[in-house]
Order: structure tokens, then C-alpha cells, then sequence
């Protein structure tokens, strides 16, 4: 019998149709019947039937009980492996507040997920030495504990350590509280902690091996991304912003778990619906295989009731809100609420007690339940799978926050909460052990111990474990780039020209040519990239399927299965995952890959500086190229478009090394450099070049400069009676020199001209510097890069670029004499560049006025200098500043 449908005008009909269906079911099985009905339904809809698209299945597990994968361990042992882990997971977090009140941690993530991981170790995650290589797993940050506790039980991490956890300043060294490749680089991989970054990373490192095997870089194997997430973080947009790319691309080799615990911060991701369902809709939608693991097996003969149809209907019919009241409240509040809303369903639960309906299972804590999806998930061909599965946040806490709404902030048990966890999981330790929080391992020659080091040595080695280097390689002489470095001669080009100039040459090189990575989101016609789609490829997994509209072009859109250029689209935040995978790639991979990542410089920093930093914690190497940036130099396109500010932010990203380049040769020389820094001295950091659309001559390389450009300062002009300085940077070196030319014309003043490639790699040497000779005040001190140079002239200095004025101004304490910084401070406008400058007050005239007051103070000239150049100059004494205007 069928529950009671009110839409239902004929309950007889109805019942027919099923019982066919029932028939096909049984004799031809579920492939035949599935297709039955799409022809049905694809036959109605051409008749005009409107059929709502339903993307969901019914609120129970996908993989029935009777289409389960047996259970391939012991599970036993697994359980007593799992229960210990839990124990010293919670054991850790519980120590660390004890002795340090807020210090943080957390236990009830990994309390929800210990199974899924688990499952994972002793049976699916490869390690290292598998014959496949190593899968990639995104841990869920804030699950960190287990993943220590764990590693403790392998021998990986010693007692210290856990004691440590969350101190890592202490003597003996500590773990740090999330995931930090930075912190960690032996052990994590990936930093997971800012939500929503994971889930995107992980499809783009998918689909990076891919492109390597593609490429024929990689041997194609069976390895697998894993990303485990929250059902919270799901609600971050970066988080689903990559599933059509994950099923249009065919990741196979990607899977994701999202742990649905109903959970999240402040209470539950959503009360009034059930986020597994709209999860599931998201992710059949977007093409991928859906696996729910909602129920345990305790729930199977319910399901397979003969009145089953009445759980179906009930699990329908609540809501999240609904099943958290159940966890929280217990037994007898469970029968009377779910079981108790029709009599079938309270009748096939009269034998049990009320503590009995409470251990009633969730999915996502049975392993046979668990290890079946995991199975069907690694063997799904032709597209990524998720897991869907729930799970209890705070399971086993009992009332100290299973399920609570304070549950995620827990981070203290008292006595006898310990010791309700400690017989919960049957944790063999002494009561005395317990209220103490002590951590447990069983002997290295126990069942568990033997047990656990064997499955992962089945499976190749211990995960999560980074290798620290790439294979050797060897960067070729910088007399490849000689055409930049001699200079354009007449010809006027920009810096952003250089820039691509230098991709070609290097995309041809011998050795390294296939290695590099350019990477772009549909910006490349702006830049004058577009050459290289023929010459490169764009790549395609699927190749080109289509004859190309500009095909009879020379430089047609070439899509190719081989193709070298990751065309992302309009996604920065896709195409800087693109970035980390191939610039992770010589430690997860094994092949020293070298990312050019150019994009729109307003829309790098300022939108998608979270995956930078996210990068930079992670070691990628690589090169971010910040195009069409300098508020003035990018003319005509106005407030959003123009920036003048991302420079800052590199500033302070710690292993980003910054330039704003004038010239062809310093381009190459800092490039050369910085391929030299990280592939060959194996440095683990990021090089960021703003590069502008500006066109002018460039000069030959002067000689001996190229290690002062690489330290951020190098001389242009030279003066023989020094009375002031000019700084200039970038494009801006034009009105620089111009201003100089102004200023011995107009008034006789001859400045020293210098040109700063990078005001943030000076100041970070002249920090250090200052340091070191502050705590060696006896020895002799030493001289930063900016005293080297300037320190001879105790002469002004004015400093200018087309960013705000903070960033000239951040070497301003380390220059001798006053400084003056000239910037572009305030939002953007659209006009021409000779009118923003002077809108910004950075032209030459601006500097030369800048300059003689500079003078005036010091009285080297008259005060009325200035007001004399003003007037010649047409500069306006009551301008509107620039900042509020
Ligand atoms: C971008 C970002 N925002 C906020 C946080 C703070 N935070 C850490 S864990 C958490 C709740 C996580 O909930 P969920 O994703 O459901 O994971 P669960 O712990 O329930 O498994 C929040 C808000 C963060 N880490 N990252
Ligand atoms: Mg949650």
C-alpha cells in the first residue's frame, strides 16, 4: 500500500502503473527501467506537457542495501582505531584550552566526520609510493585535530607535538590549527581554512593533472582529488562556482564529500529545508554523479518495509530543523514526533526502546555505507562525484554538544563528559586517565597499530605527506630575452608588449619552453596574446569540436587537447586556482610547471587576494602579471577599472616580491631572476610585475644594473652637484625624466634620477637591516640597499607612481633627507592619460613643483619659485583634491 496523496485523482491507475513499473524493476533492472521512463518523460514533454525538472531523488540513500559494495576491512579494528582517534582528537582540544584558555580549537567537526576520513585511510586515500601517485586530499580545515590524531597513531607526530597543538611558538615545536603547507611543509598540502577556497582548488588541481596528462607531461594513472567540505562552506560561492567546469572538463578523478552535519557556526545551515537535498539539486544540475548517504544501515528495514512508502513519505516531510530536534532530544521525542505521525510507521518501531531509536545510525557514521559510496565514487567514469552524506556534529559528545547549536564552539569537557566519551567509545584508559584528558596509543605491536600501518602501506604511504622540491631543472641563460634587454630602438612599444614578447621566447625555449603555464581569463586580445592561441594552443580536453569562425585566419582560435594556454573565461577565481595547481605542481605533482598568470590588474588583488594568500601559504610558485594597471597609465576606463593600489597589497603578502616595471630589460631581468630564485634555488615564493598599455622607446639594458633592479633601485642620471633626488616607477619614469629635463631648462635645477622597480623589496631590506643592526648594536652596522645608494646625498627627495602615494611613501623612514611622495590617491575617472596625470597631480609639472618647494625648505631657492612655476604651468592653486573629489 501506498500512503494517501492528495493530488492523486485516481489512486487505482496510479497503483497500476507502479506495480508495471515494479515488473520492469525486477525483470529488466534499473538501467532499462531509468530509460523507460526518460523516453515517457522526454515523449510527454514533446507533446507540450510542461514536466517541472526535478533535480532531486527521494530523501534516502542512493545506493540501496541491496546494491551495497561488500565491506572490504575489519571492522572491527576500525572501529577501535576510529574510536581512539576521536578520543585523542577531542583529547588534544580539551588540553589545549585546559592549560590555555582560548587558544581555540575545535572538536565537534571531526567528531561529525571521523568516519568519512577513516574510511578513507584504510581504504581508498593513495599514498605516495602507489603505483598511481599520490591522490590529493583537501582536508576540512577545522578538522585538523583528527588528522593529527591520527598521524600521532602512525608514529608521524609524537606526544609533544599534540600537546603542542595550537602552540606553535613553543620550544618543542607545535602543530599549527588548521592546515598550513607554510607552517607544516612536510605534511599538509593545501590550505583549506578560508571556506569556499577548497572546493574551487580542488576542481582546478582535477583538472590541472589532466591537462598534464594531456600534455603528455604526466603518465594518465588512477589518481584521485578528494575534497572534503562542509555542509556550511557549501553556502560560499567560490564553493559551487567551478561544478559545470568539473562535468564539462570530465573529472573522473575528482570527488567531493561534503559533510553534512546540518551544521554550521551559529546553528543550522538550513533549518527550514534540507541542505543535502538542495546540494543535491546544485550538483545534478551541474552534471555530476549524486551520492546521498543520508540513513545507516539500522534505517535499511524501514526502507525496505512493507510499509516503507510511509518512511519515504515522513523523511519528506521534515525539515533539517526537524532532524537536529531529534538528535538533541532523544528516544522517546524521536517515536513521537517522526514515527509517531502515522500509525504503519509507529508500529515498525514498537519493539525498540527509546535509547535503541536513538543510536539509530545517520549515514555518514556506518562504514559499510560510507566505504560503498567512497567505492562507487572512485570507480564513476566520465564525471566527478559527490558525497552527500549526514552526519551528527559533536557525535559521541553526548550533553556536552551533540548536536547543539554551541556545538562547533566547543572546546572544554568537564569530568564526567570525559568520561561519558571515554565508555561511549570504549576507550581503553583508566577513569583517572580520562578526567585527565591523556592522549592513548595502543602498542606498536597491537592489533590496531599493526593494522593501521599495514592498510597504508597497501595504499602507498601516509597522507597527508608535501614534498618539498621539484625535480632539478636548469633555467637558461638570460641572453635568451636579448632582444628586451637591448632595447625597441625607435620603436615605441608597452611594457604589457615586453611582457608577451618574453612569453613567446620563453614558450620556445628548449628546455623550459613546455614547462611554462600562461594563463589568462579572456583577456588576451586586451593584452596581444592572442598570437599565441595558434602558436600554443588553448587547451581543450575534448579538442575542437567545431570549425572555428576565424578559421581561414592564420591566428585562429586554436582549442587542442594539447594546447599550452589555460583560456579560463571570465573567472579570476577559476583561473587562480589554475594559478596554485601549476604552481604547486612541482611538489604535488612532480614536474616543475612555471605559471604566467596575466588578468586585469583591478581585478586581481583587490577580488581574489584570499586565494593569492591562499597561494602563498600553499608555496606556489610562480608569476602573477597585474596588466592594464596604473590608475592613470590604463586611460579612458574609469572608477572600477583602474589600479592604483594593488601594489600595496603585495606588500604585505609575505613571500610576494613586487615590481612595477618601466623597460623591456627589467622585465627580463626580474623575470629571469625570479626563475632562477624559485625553480632553481627552489624558493618558495611568488613573483607579482605590474606591467601597463603605455607605449614608448625603451632603452638598452645600462650596464651594471641588473642587481639593483632585482633589489628595487638602480640609477638613471646622474647630477655632479646634487641638490635633490627624483624617484620614478613604472610608466611614471617618463614624466620623470621629463620633469628633470624641465627642471635644468625652466630653473636650472639639476636633479639625480633613479628608478624604483620595487618600493616593497626595498623597504623589506631596509626593515631587515634596521632590525639586525637594532639587536647588534656593537657591531659594525649594516647598510641597506636604499643607504648604498642614496645615503652619499643628504638631498630631498620626491618620489612618484601611478599607484597611491602609501606606496612610495613605505621606504619614506629608511631615505635620508625629507621625502615627498606623489601619487594617485581616490577612485579612478575616464579621460586621457596627459588629463589624469594632471588630475592625479603626478605629471611632470606636479614633480617640478613638488620638486622647488622641496628646495624652498631647504632653502636652496625662493618660496616664490613655486608660485612663479605654478603660473607657467597653469596649475591651479584651488583644484579640488583628488582624493574627495
Ligand atoms: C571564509 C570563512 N568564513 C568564516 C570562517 C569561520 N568558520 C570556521 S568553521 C565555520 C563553520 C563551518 O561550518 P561547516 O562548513 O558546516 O563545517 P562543520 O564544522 O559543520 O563540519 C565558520 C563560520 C572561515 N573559516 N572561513
Ligand atoms: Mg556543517
Amino acid at each position: 500500500m501506498i500512503p494517501e496523496d492528495k493530488r492523486d485523482i485516481d489512486p487505482q491507475e496510479t497503483q497500476e502503473w507502479i506495480e508495471s513499473l515494479e515488473d520492469e524493476l525486477e525483470e529488466q533492472g534499473f538501467e532499462r527501467t531509468r530509460f523507460l521512463l526518460e523516453k515517457l518523460i522526454d515523449y510527454a514533454s514533446s507533446k507540450g506537457a510542461r514536466l517541472p525538472f526535478n533535480t532531486n531523488t527521494p530523501f534516502i540513500n542512493t545506493i540501496q542495501a541491496n546494491q551495497e559494495a561488500p565491506f572490504e576491512g575489519d571492522r572491527d579494528i576500525e572501529r577501535k582505531i576510529k574510536s581512539i582517534v576521536r578520543w585523542n582528537a577531542m583529547a588534544m582540544v580539551v588540553a589545549a584550552n585546559t592549560k590555555n584558555p582560548g587558544i581555540g580549537g575545535h572538536i565537534s567537526t571531526y567528531a561529525s566526520a571521523a568516519t568519512l576520513y577513516e574510511i578513507g585511510f584504510n581504504h581508498f586515500f593513495k599514498g605516495a609510493n602507489n603505483k598511481n601517485g599520490q591522490d590529493l586530499v583537501f582536508f576540512q580545515g577545522h578538522a585538523s585535530p583528527g588528522i593529527y590524531a591520527r598521524a600521532f597513531l602512525e608514529g608521524r607526530l609524537d606526544k609533544k607535538k599534540l600537546q603542542n597543538f595550537r602552540r606553535e611558538l613553543s620550544p618543542d615545536g607545535g602543530l599549527s590549527s588548521y592546515p598550513h603547507p607554510w607552517l607544516m611543509p612536510e605534511f599538509w598540502q593545501f590550505a583549506t581554512v578560508s571556506m569556499g577556497l577548497g572546493p574551487l582548488m580542488a576542481v582546478y588541481q582535477a583538472r590541472f593533472m589532466n591537462y598534464l596528462v594531456d600534455r603528455k607531461l604526466l603518465k594518465k594513472s588512477n589518481r584521485k582529488v578528494w575534497a572534503f567540505l562542509g555542509d556550511g562552506e557549501m553556502d560560499e560561492p567560490e564553493a559551487t562556482s567551478g561544478l559545470t567546469l568539473a562535468s564539462r572538463e570530465k573529472l573522473d578523478n575528482l570527488i567531493f564529500v561534503v559533510n553534512c552535519n546540518l551544521q554550521r557556526l551559529d546553528g543550522p545551515v538550513r533549518g527550514n529545508s534540507r541542505v543535502i537535498q538542495e546540494l543535491e539539486g546544485s550538483f545534478r544540475g551541474a552534471g555530476w554523479n549524486v551520492i546521498k548517504v543520508i540513513w545507516g544501515s539500522d534505517f535499511d528495514e524501514y526502507i525496505n518495509h512493507e510499509n516503507g512508502h510511509f518512511f519515504l513519505k515522513r523523511v519528506e516531510e521534515i525539515v533539517d530543523g526537524d532532524l537536529l530536534k531529534y538528535v538533541v532530544e532523544g528516544g522517546a521525542y524521536f517515536r513521537k514526533h517522526f514515527w509517531g505521525k502515522y500509525p504503519e510507521l509507529l508500529k515498525m518501531v514498537e519493539n525498540k526502546t527509546d535509547k535503541e531509536l536513538e543510536k539509530l545510525r545517520a549515514g555518514g557514521h556506518d562504514p559499510v555505507k560510507v566505504f560503498s559510496a567512497f567505492k562507487e565514487a572512485v570507480e564513476t567514469s566520465g564525471k566527478p562525484t559527490v558525497i552527500l552524506t549526514r552526519t551528527i556534529k559533536g557525535y559521541g559528545l553526548g550533553d556536552a554538544g551533540e548536536g547543539q547549536n554551541i556545538t562547533h564552539q566547543q572546546k572544554k569537557l568537564n569530568q564526567s563528559e570525559l568520561l561519558y566519551f571515554k565508555d561511549r567509545f570504549d576507550i581503553p584508559i583508566t577513569k583517572e586517565e580520562a578526567k585527565s584528558a591523556l592522549f592513548y596509543k595502543p602498542k606498536s605491536n597491537s592489533k590496531e597499530i599493526k593494522y593501521l600501518l599495514n592498510q597504508r602501506k597497501k595504499l602507498g604511504g601516509f597522507i597527508p605527506e608535501r614534498r618539498l622540491k621539484g625535480p632539478a631543472i636548469k633555467i637558461p641563460n638570460i641572453s635568451i630575452f636579448k632582444e628586451l634587454l637591448d632595447g625597441t630602438g625607435d620603436r615605441k612599444i608597452s611594457t604589457t608588449m615586453a611582457y608577451v614578447r618574453l612569453l613567446t621566447l620563453l614558450t620556445k625555449d628548449k628546455t623550459i619552453g613546455k614547462n611554462i603555464v600562461p594563463i589568462i581569463p579572456d583577456e588576451a586580445r586586451t593584452f596581444g596574446m592572442d598570437p599565441l592561441f595558434r602558436q600554443l594552443g588553448i587547451y581543450a580536453h575534448s579538442g575542437q569540436l567545431y570549425d572555428p569562425v576565424d578559421s581561414s585566419q592564420f591566428l585562429y582560435y586554436k582549442e587542442t587537447k594539447e594546447g599550452q594556454i589555460l583560456e579560463e573565461g571570465i573567472n579570476e577565481a577559476g583561473a587562480v586556482s589554475s594559478f596554485i595547481a601549476a604552481g604547486t605542481s612541482y611538489s604535488l605533482n612532480g614536474v616543475n610547471m612555471i605559471p604566467f598568470y596575466i588578468y586585469y590588474s583591478m581585478f586581481g588583488f583587490q577580488r581574489i587576494w584570499d586565494f593569492i594568500w591562499a597561494a602563498s601559504d600553499m608555496r606556489t610558485k610562480g608569476f602573477l602579471i597585474g596588466g592594464t594597471a596604473g590608475r592613470t597609465t590604463l586611460n579612458g576606463e574609469g572608477l572600477q577599472h583602474q589600479d592604483g593600489h594593488s601594489h600595496l597589497a603585495a606588500a604585505v603578502t609575505p613571500n610576494i616580491k613586487a615590481y612595477d616595471l618601466s623597460y623591456g630589460y627589467e622585465i627580463a631581468t626580474v623575470v629571469h631572476y625570479g626563475l632562477k630564485d624559485m625553480y632553481e634555488k627552489n624558493n618558495d615564493c611568488i613573483y607579482y610585475i605590474t606591467v601597463e598599455n603605455e607605449n614608448y622607446k625603451h632603452p638598452p639594458i645600462p650596464s651594471n644594473v641588473s642587481e639593483d633592479i632585482v633589489k628595487g633601485l638602480y640609477k638613471i642620471k646622474t647630477t655632479k652637484n646634487p641638490t635633490i633626488r627624483l624617484l620614478g616607477s613604472g610608466p611614471l619614469m617618463k614624466e620623470v625624466l621629463q620633469a628633470a629635463k624641465l627642471l635644468i631648462k625652466d630653473w636650472g635645477v639639476d636633479p639625480g634620477v633613479w628608478n624604483v622597480t620595487s618600493f616593497s623589496e626595498l623597504r623589506r631590506n631596509a626593515e631587515e637591516t634596521e632590525r639586525w643592526n637594532m639587536t647588534h648594536p656593537t657591531k659594525k652596522q649594516r647598510m641597506s640597499h636604499i643607504e648604498q645608494k642614496l645615503s652619499k646625498n643628504n638631498v630631498p627627495t620626491v618620489a612618484v607612481s601611478d599607484y597611491v602615494k602609501m606606496l612610495s611613501e613605505q621606504i619614506a623612514p629608511y631615505v635620508p633627507g625629507p621625502f615627498y611622495s606623489l601619487g594617485t590617491d581616490g577612485f579612478g575617472r575616464s579621460d586621457t592619460r596627459e588629463n589624469l596625470r594632471h588630475f592625479f597631480e603626478i605629471d611632470r609639472y606636479y614633480i617640478i613643483i613638488t620638486a622647488l618647494r622641496a628646495l624652498a625648505n631647504e632653502g636652496v631657492v625662493q618660496m616664490s619659485k613655486v608660485e612663479q612655476a605654478m603660473k607657467k604651468y597653469n596649475i591651479d592653486p584651488e583644484k579640488p583634491n583628488p582624493l574627495t573629489v
